[in-house]
């Protein structure tokens, strides 16, 4: 049994289920045996991040944040790695690992405002992982409100996921902008110059801005693996700098499995 895997689910579970077995002991025994027989075979990992608002995960930390303008000379400078823990929709339809990606850089009127790119690496690392020769990676990405795609005017707004030590499983853009026309605001995902949206499992559902609305991408990478470390680093780019009420990102139901390697592949 993985060690991250222990302590970031079974801890996270737990804290729910306290409350429950107080109650209704019976109850709560009846949970755990269905989650123990739906478990997956091979799964090493697993997070709803349905606990408590704010709730931390040892197995998951931040980068610093970095930001350079694009003023001339370009503004530049580093804001300390913020604490990465749960919070929820402001429809209270899902709680997730976030909000990352885009604090507020600077104020209007401010050279480089609304003209700053801003990153974050989010990373999971994995501990004594059990023998494998292959991994995959399962989880929902939330994009959220006015990410612009490949707009040259607000963007480009890209993401990606890779690898520690190996390979980039998905390096694209993602736009919530509909003003294609206007500003250019395709994404890349799942192909170069989509419709904003494209491929998102669904959209508007969080409630987080009427017009440029929020979308939920399923991701799934398979990937050869067998060191007993992992490190998956989930990597925002975003370009504006207005803070997280204009766009941001987070993480929800992220799974890792081992797969046997005639099925890996990476896609
Ligand atoms: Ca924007
Ligand atoms: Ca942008």
């Amino acid at each position: 049994m993985n060690v991250g895997n222990a302590s970031g689910f079974f801890n996270q579970q737990l804290s729910g289920r306290g409350r429950l077995s107080r109650l209704m002991p019976v109850f709560f025994i009846s949970i755990l045996m269905s989650e123990v027989s739906t478990a997956r075979a091979g799964q090493v990992y697993s997070n709803s991040f349905s606990g408590p608002i704010g709730t931390t995960y040892h197995e998951w930390t931040s980068s610093p944040i970095t930001y350079v303008s694009a003023t001339q000379p370009p503004r530049h400078g580093a804001l300390p790695a913020p604490e990465v823990g749960t919070t929820e929709s402001p429809n209270h339809a899902r709680r997730f690992l976030g909000e990352f990606g885009d604090p507020v850089i600077g104020k209007p009127g401010d050279a480089g405002w609304n003209r700053t790119r801003v990153e974050q690496t989010v990373s999971l690392t994995l501990h004594d992982l059990p023998a494998h020769a292959a991994l995959k990676v399962s989880f929902d990405l939330l994009i959220l409100k006015s990410w612009d795609g490949n707009s040259p005017a607000y963007g480009p707004d890209r993401w990606s996921v890779s690898v520690a030590g190996g390979p980039t499983l998905l390096a694209t853009t993602f736009s919530n902008n509909p003003k294609v026309a206007a500003e250019g605001s395709h994404q890349d995902y799942p192909k170069p110059q989509s419709a904003p949206h494209t491929g998102a499992v669904s959209t508007g559902t969080l409630d987080y801005d009427g017009f440029f609305k929020d979308s939920i991408y399923r991701l799934e990478f398979i990937f050869p693996h067998s060191a007993k470390e992992l490190r998956l680093d989930f990597h925002g780019s975003l370009f504006e700098g207005k803070g997280p009420a204009d766009e941001s990102w987070g993480l929800a139901d992220v799974m890792i499995e081992t797969v046997p390697l005639p099925d890996a592949k990476t896609r």
